[in-house]
């Protein structure tokens, strides 16, 4: 995924990638002076992730941060809008999430040719995936 304009996959909402080396906090501010958000809508949906994914050009080797966390509980993930994560909207590569070192606890689209995700230490340096309303 990436790209600098906006695109709408017809899901309602639209998405930009910022294609920088941010932390999650960081990610989460840059995405909010877009006015967006890290994106919580577009991952529960594999039709809709592979539709941004063809309309957007995709490097495989690129990690984008999306709006999911388990900060405050281990093992409960949460998205930025304050809703659970429901297992029906997962999409976990195999062997994840693994709080590797015991220290992961925010989630990035991992390896993009399957938009998988991965949990990574917070303080990793990923790009972002914003979305926001028309
Ligand atoms: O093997 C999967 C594992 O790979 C790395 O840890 C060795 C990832 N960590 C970082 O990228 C910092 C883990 O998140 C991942 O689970
Ligand atoms: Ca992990």
């Amino acid at each position: 995924i990436g790209g600098d304009v906006w695109h709408g996959p017809g899901n309602g909402y639209f998405y930009y990638t910022i294609k920088s080396d941010m932390t999650y906090d960081q990610a989460k501010s840059k995405c909010s002076q877009l006015g967006a958000t890290l994106a919580t809508q577009g991952p529960k949906s594999r039709d809709v992730m592979r539709i941004l994914e063809a309309q957007m050009s995709v490097l495989t080797t690129e990690e984008y941060w999306i709006g999911l966390t388990d900060k405050a509980d281990e093992g409960r993930y949460v998205w930025e809008d304050g809703t659970a994560l429901q297992s029906s909207q997962a999409n976990w590569k195999p062997g994840e999430p693994n709080n590797a070192g015991n220290n992961e606890d925010c989630i990035g689209i991992n390896y993009l040719d399957t938009l998988q995700w991965n949990d990574y230490p917070c303080s990793r340096d990923l790009y972002a995936l914003c979305e926001r309303k028309p």
